[in-house]
């Protein structure tokens, strides 16, 4: 049976969603305008399975936060500590050894590693970590370092965004994760962040690197004082960086707990704005090939249910997760690979284990077992290249 829309207000968009017509600014702030999820849903669910089908994709990964150490205090961040304050730590390289010690039994193709801007770590701190895992793990691929963080270290090696890069893809880096996006606005940045590399400056790492062949994430951090013109713009920028350079994956917006932040009291976002951005994500964002829940944040069950609303991928096992549940997340750190396919299999959906390229992965016999090893997966005819 054709599905149509009712929506009379959303009617035009409905058809360039159909027609496969770029939406434009103005229609992205009607969608944020319009109360009407299940619409706004039902076309970004066009666009998701036109792009990836019934395929929710996840990964078997595991998060390292190797410092909470910042020279910034964005007053949306509850993670971050001064050097000597209480409950600071910045792990040695032997500790992050440890940290990742069990990755291969547990079955992980990707470790994720963010931090603090720490004042004092050198560049070589960064080096020898990503060169001791990428030594002793060389079939994992190492996601590390924001933006921000890259942007610090050049200024502290004092070397060229392109050279700080290029040592560090030498050293094993595999690609960068989407974080220290926040929202570009100024107005927002010199309220909440005003230390932080600006929004231009944020594409200007994630532009240095994808013409290095590096690929990349990108956040949106929403839920706090930006307004939806805000928020549009933001995937504006990301959709003009994208067409200039094709190096994004995927977008992840992410929703703001206040816990333990300069913002304490500001309420959790509400499911409708949950879903209305990660919807508005994927239609704004028509050159982007993935949208992700990361359900650390935004909770289990409403992860879930995005899978009807645009979101094509749920991140994955993660394990250890600091920086939200600072902010108060009451997610569980981890979840096993049983839990995320019953949960994308409950959705209607085809779960998918891919790796940090979403690359498919085929576990022998199609089960999860942990202990297969991922390079026994690294025969071109088990590992597919779907983007
Ligand atoms: O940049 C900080 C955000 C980000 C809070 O690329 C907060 O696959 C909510 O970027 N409430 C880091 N969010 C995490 C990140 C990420 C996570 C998962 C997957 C990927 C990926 C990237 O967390 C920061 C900031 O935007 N953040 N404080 C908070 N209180
Ligand atoms: Fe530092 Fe990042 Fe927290 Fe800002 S969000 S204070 S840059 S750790």
């Amino acid at each position: 049976m054709k599905k149509t829309l009712n929506s009379s207000s959303l009617k035009d968009i409905y058809k360039k969603v159909v027609d496969g017509e770029r939406l434009s600014r103005e229609d992205g702030l009607r969608l944020y305008a319009s109360n009407d999820v299940l619409q706004i849903g039902h076309m970004a669910n066009i666009v998701r399975e036109r792009k990836n089908g019934n395929k929710t994709f996840y990964i078997v990964n595991r998060h390292i936060n190797y410092s909470n150490v910042c020279k910034n205090q964005c007053k949306f961040c509850a993670f971050s500590k001064e050097e000597g304050e209480d409950g600071s730590y910045a792990m040695g390289v032997d500790e992050v050894m440890n940290e990742a010690d069990g990755v291969v039994e547990q079955g992980a193709t990707e470790i994720h590693i963010v931090g603090g801007l720490h004042p004092k770590l050198g560049f070589d701190y960064y080096l020898e970590m990503l060169g001791r895992l990428h030594e002793r793990y060389p079939q994992v691929h190492l996601q590390a370092f924001t933006a921000v963080e890259i942007a610090h270290l050049a200024e502290r090696a004092g070397l060229s965004l392109r050279d700080t890069l290029t040592a560090l893809r030498r050293a094993g880096l595999g690609s960068i994760p989407g974080g220290g996006a926040e929202v570009f606005s100024s107005r927002v940045r010199k309220e909440l962040c005003p230390d932080k590399l600006a929004g231009e400056g944020w594409l200007g790492v994630m532009r240095e690197a994808h013409r290095l062949g590096l690929r990349s994430n990108a956040t949106m951090l929403y839920g706090h004082v930006e307004s939806a013109e805000e928020r549009t713009d933001h995937m504006l920028a990301l959709r003009r960086l994208q067409d200039e350079t094709g190096g994004f994956m995927a977008f992840i917006p992410l929703a703001f707990h206040s816990d333990n932040t300069f913002l304490q009291g500001l309420p959790r976002t509400t499911a409708a704005l949950d879903l209305k951005t990660l919807a508005i994500g994927r239609l704004m964002l028509d050159n982007f090939p993935h949208i992700k829940a990361f359900w650390i944040m935004l909770g289990i069950k409403l992860a879930q249910v995005s899978l009807s609303f645009g979101v094509d991928d749920i991140d994955g096992t993660v394990v250890v997760e600091r920086i939200t549940h600072s902010a108060g997340a009451d997610t569980p750190e981890e979840l096993s690979v049983t839990e995320i396919v019953r949960l994308i299999e409950e959705a209607g959906r085809s779960p998918v284990e891919r790796d940090t390229l979403y690359r498919e992965i085929v576990r022998p016999n199609g089960r999860f077992d942990h202990d297969w090893h991922p390079a026994e997966s690294r025969s071109e005819d088990c590992v597919k290249v779907t983007s």
